[in-house]
């Protein structure tokens, strides 16, 4: 049986996204949630993920899968319904993924992840604009061509000037 090693869900969006893809997609797992504790030495993350983060995917003896984007590849290799069907949305869903694997570092630094607060944002500087008008024109853009926001990932959702974490599955289109 898979285990999947998350954090607390509340503040960990790296977390949740293989946790809501295997939930949506009924892949089958163990959920072991160790949460964060203070900055403890050594890191108890050690004990199960290799470069000490969550999520970390273990199948097994021999296979630790320690990051989000490879450990939906690793599904997707035995689940096809993780990316789309057709090529041509595939590529656009896993561009978008990409982009969100390791873009948007303004909107990281400054709404990170805490599903208990509601945050309102005094000054937005130009690069937060701009990773914001680029998420509107993902996401709008995926709208218009797919009828529902395409991301197998949490993604931030603005919300007026409130920011909330919302996760759409991927669809098998
Ligand atoms: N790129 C990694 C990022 C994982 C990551 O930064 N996880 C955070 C929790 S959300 C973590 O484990 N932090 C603990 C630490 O840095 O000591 C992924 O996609 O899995």
């Amino acid at each position: 049986m898979l285990e999947l090693f998350i954090a607390n869900k509340n503040y960990s969006s790296w977390s949740l996204r293989p946790w809501i893809l295997m939930r949506e997609l009924e892949i089958p797992f163990i959920e072991r949630l160790v949460p964060f504790g203070d900055k403890m030495e050594p890191n108890p993350f050690r004990n199960f993920s290799p470069s000490g983060k969550v999520p970390c995917l273990i199948d097994g003896e021999a296979t630790a899968v320690w990051d989000s984007l490879a450990i939906t590849e690793y599904l997707a290799e035995r689940t096809p319904q993780v990316w789309p069907a057709d090529a041509s949305i595939r590529a656009w869903a896993r561009s978008a993924v990409g982009e969100m694997h390791s873009g948007f570092q303004a909107l990281r630094d400054r709404c990170t992840m805490n599903c208990g607060l509601r945050v309102r944002i005094d000054s937005y500087s130009p690069a937060l604009e701009k990773d914001l008008a680029r998420l509107d024109e993902l996401w709008n853009q995926s709208l218009a061509r797919f009828g529902e926001p395409l991301s197998c990932w949490a993604v931030i959702h603005r919300c007026g000037r409130i920011f909330r974490a919302c996760c759409i599955p991927c669809t098998d289109l």
